[in-house]
C-alpha cells in the first residue's frame, strides 16, 4: 500500500515536470507585484484605484480598486502586442482579495480587446471580451485567478488586460500579477499545499500566518488555494490543524508537499480517540440536510419536561476576545458543562441576544443553560459549549448601542457575521477543547439574534451546520415594519437589507443540516416575520423546520421551547 502511493506521487512528481516548467519572476513577461505605485494600471470605467499598503499578497503593496459604478468596472492594463502577440498563448495569474462581501464574489480576469474592419468581428471595429481565469472568491482571503494557457485572439489589435466581478460592485485589491510564456507555470500559481503565504516553502511562517488569519488581526499574504487544506472552500481551524500535521510529520510530510499537483487532496480527520465525547461525523458523511429535517420534523414539540428546565449546572464566565471587525475587545461569556475535560472534545454553540441586550442577555429567561446542563447530563444532548455573544459590532462603540437605533446601528449588528466567523469561534478553538467544522458548530439566537443566526446560517453554510431562529427579526430580506419605523421616523429597509428575496436560500449540498425557526401567535414586536422568514425558505426549496407557538409572546416562553427541540437533535 505505502509502495503503490509512493510510486503514485512519484508519477504525479514527473508529469508534473513533464508539463510545467516553473517560472521565476525574472521570467516573467509582465509582472505587478504594487510595491510603491500601481506599475501602470489604471481605473476600467468608473472606479477608483490607488496603491495600497493595507494589505498585500506578496511583499507590502497592492492596488486597491474602490467606488466602482458597475461590476465590469475595475482596474486594466495595456498589453502591448509587440511583447504580447495576437495569436499567442500565455500563462496568466491575478491575485485578488475583496472583504466587502460577507458572501463570494464572481472574480474574472478579462481580456478586451479591438478588431479592425474585416476581422472576425463581422461589423468591423468595436471591443471583444474573452475571459481568461475567474473564480468564485471568498470573504478576506487572497485567491488566484490564474490559466496557464490562454490564447490571445489572433484577430486582435490593441490589448486590455482587466479585473471584472459578475454583479457585485465590492470593493477589492490586486497583487502579484503574471504573465509567463506558455507551458512555464506562472510563479503565483505554483505554490504548494501548504505554502499559505505563498514564500514557496511550508514552514512554520505558513501556521503562524494561518494562525493571525484565524485569531487575530492580519490578512496579509494568507491564500486559500494553499491554505485550505481540508479542502472546504474556507480557511479555518480545520486547515490550522492539518498543516500542523502535515509540519510535524517530517519527511513522510514532505513528499506531500514535493508534489506539483493544483488540487489538494481531502483529508479527513483520523478516527477520533476514545476520549472524544462526540461522535464527530467526518465531513461529508452526515445525511443530507433535506434528510435529517425529514427526521427531526416528526419528533417537534411543545411540552418541555419540567426536568430539563430545572437547575443548572457547569461554569459560566465572563471573558474578552479581540475583535478583528470591531478592531477592540469586546465581551462574552463562556459557559461549560460541569464534567468539562480538556481530554475531552466538544461541540460549540453560539447563543445570540436580542435588540438593545448584551452577552448577558440569555444566560437566563430561556432556559439555555438549564436545558443544556441537564441534556447533556443525560446524553440526550450531544456535549457542547456556548458563547453567549455581544453581537454589535463597531469600531467605535463598544457594547450594546441600546436604544439608539439608526440604519448604521443595523449595519454593525449585521457585521457580526464577520466577528464570530474571524474572531469568536477561532478564539473558541485556541482556548477550549472543541471539534472544528459545520458539523460541530451551532448558531442560535432570539429575535435580533434569532435574524443574526439565520442570516450567518444562511450565508456561511460552510461554518455553520446547524441553525436556530428564536422569533427572529425582520431586516435580512427587505421588508417594512413600523417598529423601526416608528422609532426613526423614517426607515429605509432596502437599503439595510443584507439578501435579495431571491439569495434568502441554500443549495441542497451546502444547507445547513437543521434549520428551525419558532415564532409566537402573539409577538407584538416582530409579528408575522418568523413565519415569514419560513415561508420564504419554503418558496426557495431551502429545509427548514418552523413551530408557531400558540398564544407565545416575544419572550423567553417560545425560546425554551424552540431551543429544546434544537439541543434534542443538534450536533447528531
Ligand atoms: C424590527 C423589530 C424588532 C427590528 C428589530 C427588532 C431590525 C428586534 C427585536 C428584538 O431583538 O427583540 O423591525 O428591525
Amino acid at each position: 500500500m505505502k509502495k503503490q502511493l509512493s510510486a503514485f506521487l512519484s508519477l504525479l512528481i514527473a508529469a508534473g515536470s513533464l508539463t510545467l516548467a516553473p517560472a521565476s519572476a525574472a521570467d516573467a513577461l509582465l509582472h505587478a507585484g504594487f510595491e510603491g505605485g500601481l506599475d501602470g494600471w489604471t481605473a476600467r470605467g468608473t472606479a477608483t484605484v490607488a496603491a495600497s499598503t493595507a494589505v498585500a499578497a506578496k511583499g507590502s503593496g497592492s492596488a486597491a480598486v474602490t467606488s466602482r459604478s458597475e461590476s465590469w468596472c475595475g482596474i486594466g492594463y495595456t498589453l502591448d502586442t509587440a511583447t504580447f502577440k495576437p495569436g499567442s498563448t500565455y500563462s496568466f495569474s491575478a491575485s485578488v482579495l475583496q472583504q466587502g462581501s460577507p458572501m463570494a464574489v464572481h472574480f474574472k480576469l478579462s481580456l478586451e480587446y479591438t478588431t479592425g474592419g474585416g476581422g472576425a468581428n463581422p461589423f468591423g471595429g468595436g471591443s471583444q471580451y474573452g475571459h481568461i481565469a475567474e473564480k468564485d472568491v471568498a470573504s478576506g482571503m487572497w485567491a488566484t485567478l490564474e490559466n496557464s494557457s490562454y490564447q490571445i485572439p489572433s484577430d486582435a489589435q490593441t490589448l486590455l488586460l482587466y479585473i471584472e466581478t459578475d454583479e457585485s460592485k465590492t470593493d477589492f485589491y490586486v497583487d502579484e500579477v503574471y504573465i509567463t510564456e506558455e507551458g512555464s507555470t506562472v510563479p503565483s500559481g505554483d505554490f504548494k499545499r501548504g505554502d499559505v503565504n505563498h514564500d514557496g516553502k511550508v514552514d512554520a511562517k505558513d501556521a503562524a500566518a494561518l494562525r493571525d488569519y484565524l485569531i487575530a488581526k492580519s490578512k496579509t499574504g494568507v491564500f486559500l488555494d494553499t491554505g485550505d487544506l481540508d479542502a472546504g472552500g474556507s480557511l479555518n481551524g480545520k486547515d490550522l490543524t492539518l498543516l500542523k500535521r502535515l509540519l510535524l510529520a517530517g519527511t513522510s510530510g514532505q513528499n506531500e508537499t514535493t508534489t506539483t499537483t493544483t488540487t489538494p487532496p481531502v483529508i479527513t480527520d483520523p478516527p477520533q480517540s476514545q476520549t472524544t465525547v462526540s461522535s464527530d461525523t467526518p465531513s461529508g458523511e452526515h445525511m443530507s440536510a433535506k434528510e435529517f429535517m425529514a427526521k427531526v420534523s416528526p419528533t417537534m414539540t411543545q411540552d418541555v419536561p419540567g426536568n430539563v428546565t430545572g437547575s443548572k449546572s457547569g461554569e459560566c464566565k465572563h471573558f474578552e476576545y479581540f475583535s478583528k471587525k470591531a478592531n477592540h475587545n469586546k465581551g462574552a461569556y463562556y459557559w461549560i458543562p460541569s464534567d468539562y475535560s480538556p481530554s475531552k472534545k466538544y461541540n460549540l454553540l453560539i447563543m445570540n441576544h436580542g435588540i438593545f441586550g448584551d452577552e448577558s442577555s440569555m444566560l437566563s429567561g430561556f432556559g439555555v443553560q438549564e436545558m443544556a446542563s441537564n441534556m447533556i447530563a443525560s446524553g440526550e444532548a450531544e456535549p457542547f459549549i456556548i458563547i453567549f455573544t455581544q453581537m454589535y459590532t463597531d469600531p467605535n462603540t463598544n457594547g450594546s448601542p441600546g436604544f439608539n437605533i439608526t440604519m448604521d446601528v443595523m449595519d454593525k449588528y449585521d457585521d457580526f457575521i464577520y466577528d464570530v466567523v474571524e474572531s469568536i469561534i477561532p478564539y473558541a478553538q485556541e482556548h477550549w477543547s472543541i471539534m472544528t467544522g459545520r458539523e460541530h458548530t451551532a448558531i442560535a439566537g432570539f429575535s435580533m439574534g434569532g435574524r443574526e443566526s439565520l442570516y450567518c446560517g444562511i450565508v456561511r453554510p460552510d461554518v455553520f451546520g446547524y441553525v436556530c431562529a428564536s422569533s427572529p427579526a425582520p431586516g435580512i430580506v427587505p421588508a417594512s415594519d413600523s417598529f423601526l419605523a416608528n422609532h426613526l421616523g423614517s426607515y429605509n429597509w432596502e437599503r439595510t437589507a443584507r439578501l435579495k428575496n431571491e439569495d434568502f436560500k441554500v443549495s441542497d449540498d451546502k444547507c445547513p443540516y437543521l434549520i428551525m425557526i419558532a415564532g409566537g401567535t402573539n409577538d407584538g414586536v416582530v409579528g408575522t416575520f418568523p413565519q415569514q422568514y419560513h415561508e420564504l425558505l419554503d418558496k426557495n426549496g431551502t429545509p427548514n423546520l418552523w413551530m408557531s407557538v400558540p398564544n407565545g409572546g416575544h419572550d423567553g416562553g417560545v425560546g425554551t421551547k424552540i431551543f429544546y427541540n434544537f439541543f434534542r437533535w443538534v450536533f447528531k
